[in-house]
C-alpha cells in the first residue's frame, strides 16, 4: 500500500536544513558536534535497552562500522552507512534509554542525537512482549515530530508467549508505519527496508 503514511510523514516531516557542521571535538561549545558526515541523510535506531537495536543496526548497514565517544561525554556512539531505495544512508545506533524526558547520561545523548541532528527517519525498537510499556516512549517520539517507524521486534519471543499483536490496527492508530521484525533471524528485514524507502522516495 504506497503511499499509506504519505500525508502523516509530511505533516512530521519538519526542515532538516540545520546540518551539522563537519568540523568537531570539544571545543567547550555547547553546539551538537558529533562525527557525522553533513552531507548524508540519516537514520537513528532508539529504543530501550535490550530491545535489539545493535543487531537491527548491523542487518541495516555495511561490514564498517565507527565507534567514537558522544563529544563531550563517555557515551560510545557506533554509526555506519547504509543504502535505502538506492539512497546512501548515515544510520545511527543509539544507547538505550527509557524516556526522552531524559535522566542518565546514556539517555541524553540518545535525545541529544534525536533532537540535534535531526534524523531522516527514527526506528523506535520495541520488545513486542511488553509492547504496553515501551508505548510511552512512542507517544513522546510522535510528539517530538519525529519521522518514526516503530519497529516490533522480538516478535519471535512475543510468539512464544502467545501474545498476538494487530500491526496494522497499531498502525493505523499510531498513525505511523509498524512492522514486526526477529531482528536475529532477519524476519520482516524487507519490510522494514521497504517502509524506509517509502520515507525516502515520498
Ligand atoms: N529471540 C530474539 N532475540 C533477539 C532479537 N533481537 C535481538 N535479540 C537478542 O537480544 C539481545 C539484545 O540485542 P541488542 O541488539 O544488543 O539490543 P540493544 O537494543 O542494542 O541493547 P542496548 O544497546 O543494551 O540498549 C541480544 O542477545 C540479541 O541477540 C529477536 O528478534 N529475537
Ligand atoms: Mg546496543
Amino acid at each position: 500500500m504506497p503511499g499509506r503514511f504519505s500525508r502523516i510523514r509530511n505533516r512530521l516531516r519538519r526542515g532538516r536544513e540545520h546540518r551539522i557542521p563537519p568540523g568537531h571535538h570539544h571545543g567547550g561549545t555547547q553546539a551538537p558536534l558529533t562525527d557525522s558526515d553533513p552531507g548524508l541523510k540519516k537514520l537513528a535506531l532508539v529504543g530501550n535497552p535490550n530491545t535489539g537495536k545493535s543487531v537491527t543496526f548491523n542487518n541495516l548497514t555495511g561490514s564498517y562500522a565507527t565507534v567514537s565517544n558522544y563529544p563531550g561525554t563517555t557515551v560510545e556512539v557506533t554509526r555506519s552507512r547504509g543504502a535505502f531505495d538506492g539512497v546512501p544512508f548515515e544510520v545511527v545506533d543509539t544507547p538505550g534509554m527509557y524516556s526522552l524526558y531524559s535522566i542518565t547520561e546514556e539517555e541524553r545523548v540518545a535525545r541529544s542525537i534525536l533532537l540535534n541532528e535531526k534524523p531522516d527517519i527514527v526506528l523506535q525498537l520495541v520488545d513486542a512482549k511488553n509492547l504496553e510499556r515501551m508505548l510511552l516512549m512512542t507517544f513522546q517520539l510522535i510528539e517530538a515530530g519525529l519521522p518514526l517507524v516503530v519497529v516490533l521486534n522480538l516478535m519471535d519471543e512475543a510468539e512464544a508467549a502467545g501474545i498476538t499483536i494487530d500491526l496494522e490496527g497499531l498502525s493505523e492508530r499510531l498513525g505511523v508505519p509498524v512492522v514486526g521484525t526477529v531482528a536475529t533471524s532477519g524476519r520482516g528485514m524487507d519490510e522494514l527496508r521497504k517502509e524506509i524507502a517509502d520515507y525516502v522516495s515520498d
